[in-house]
């Protein structure tokens, strides 16, 4: 049941009058990126226009009002995602970056040879390479858990790599290749009975499902800002207090420091220690606008419209005779992964698109899955809040209309 108005949500969001190729716009491609509602706008907007200065360097009064929205909104994603404090949430560029920041800093700290790192087949491309290279450094020996032909994970094969190696595991909390959504409680439970702490690439999740971080009891939590209405360029680490104290800096430079002298240098406190330089201030502030946008729609409601557009999807596309989905996981995401009959992906996504259809077409940074499946890529389609059981009819009619001319 919708408890919101959608066409109220669609008069939100500018971009969703264009026209592209003389059509109305159907977006699809919300994994990849979604857009932004003209509130998120109007906060950029407004900072440059009447409040911008560097953060947390002047005593003048543009510099303090622009402090005060940059720190309001590190405030409202603790709320947003039930952090303990201010001091676990950590501003970096995206999840690639939060990641990377655990491996290169965590990581190093913790991580030697013969240890070994715990992910699932089913990662993005950005869960899997910083902590190859992390292994090339140390020595340590990266385990992948299988998942199965529906795109779930096996948990009890998961279960059986964990043994006092393990120093780390890091899974996807909703694939953005299958839409599945794993079941990061019992991993977490497994986890720490051997006290190993445990990431989570929150990438796609964070949009789609109300995320509490405490409920959760996960050591780290990475998103992208992009995924969530909010600007490009802007993310969130999310850590727990004592492990970031605990953790070396990531990268030197202004506003991590406390004292420097050429002798030593004594580092900020959290968050700080992990904020290098001049942040990305409007995107941050882009971010609790974003933050503010979905709270007064609920997370709940996004996220049981969203599970009433996937099965509306689902059954549709079930129907389509050439159609094959790729990843039906019980619990699953707003994500519809598919292929077709003698019908290549990328063709898939350019017809879509002269009927104003906007889907991505590829390996989506997860060549593995790809692998997996044995196909060369996917065609996928993935829905926000604003799309509509309408825009799916149109999907499904422009792909019998492609199979019809090329099928
Ligand atoms: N997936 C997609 O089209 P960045 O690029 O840092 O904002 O996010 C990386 C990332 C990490 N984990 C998952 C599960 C993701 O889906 C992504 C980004 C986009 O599926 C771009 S490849």
């Amino acid at each position: 049941m919708t408890t919101f108005s959608i066409e109220k949500i669609r008069e939100d969001f500018p971009i969703l009058k264009e026209k592209i190729r003389n059509k109305p716009l159907v977006y699809l491609d919300n994994a990849a990126t979604c857009q932004k509602p003209q509130a998120v706008i109007d906060s950029i907007s407004h900072l440059y226009t009447h409040e911008y200065a560097n953060v947390h360097r002047g005593v003048h009064t543009l510099s303090v009002k622009a402090t005060d929205r940059y720190e309001g909104a590190r405030e409202k994603v603790k709320n947003f995602i039930n952090a303990q404090s201010t001091k676990e949430i950590i501003f970096v560029k995206g999840t690639t970056e939060a990641i990377n920041l655990i491996a290169q800093t965590f990581g190093k700290a913790n991580i030697k040879a013969g240890d070994e790192i715990i992910i699932t087949a089913m990662e993005h491309h950005s869960n899997i390479v910083p902590w190859q290279m992390l292994c090339e450094e140390t020595g340590a020996v990266l385990k992948v858990a299988p998942i199965n032909l529906q795109g779930e994970l096996i948990f009890a094969e998961f279960e059986k790599l964990i043994s006092d190696k393990t120093k780390l595991v890091a899974v996807v909390h909703m694939s953005n290749a299958l839409g599945t959504i794993n079941p990061v409680e019992k991993i977490i439970a497994a986890a720490k009975v051997k006290n190993i702490p445990v990431l989570l690439d929150g990438a796609q999740a964070i949009p789609h499902m109300s995320v509490d971080v405490q409920a959760l009891d996960c050591d780290f939590y990475a998103f992208s800002g992009h995924k969530l209405y909010a600007p490009a360029g802007i993310g969130v680490l999310y850590g727990k207090q004592a492990l970031l104290e605990a953790m070396p800096p990531y990268q030197g430079g202004g506003d991590m420091i406390r004292k420097v002298t050429f002798e030593e240098t004594e580092y900020n406190g959290l968050p700080y220690k992990f904020e290098a330089g001049t942040p990305s201030i409007a995107d941050v502030v882009g971010l609790g606008a974003a933050i503010d946008y979905l709270t007064e729609i609920g997370m709940d409601n996004i996220a049981n419209y969203e599970a009433e557009l996937l099965q509306y999807a689902t059954a549709k596309a079930k129907t389509i005779k050439g159609l094959r989905i790729v990843g039906e996981a019980r619990e699953k995401g707003a994500i519809l992964s598919f292929v077709l009959d003698k019908i290549h992906p990328h063709d898939i996504g350019t017809m879509l698109d002269s009927l104003g259809i906007a889907i991505r077409a590829g390996h989506h940074c997860a060549m593995p899955v790809m692998d997996f499946f044995e196909v060369p890529a996917t065609a996928r389609a993935s829905f926000a809040v604003y799309n509509t059981k309408e825009e799916i009819d149109i999907l499904m009619n422009g792909i019998e209309q492609l199979i019809e001319v090329f099928g």
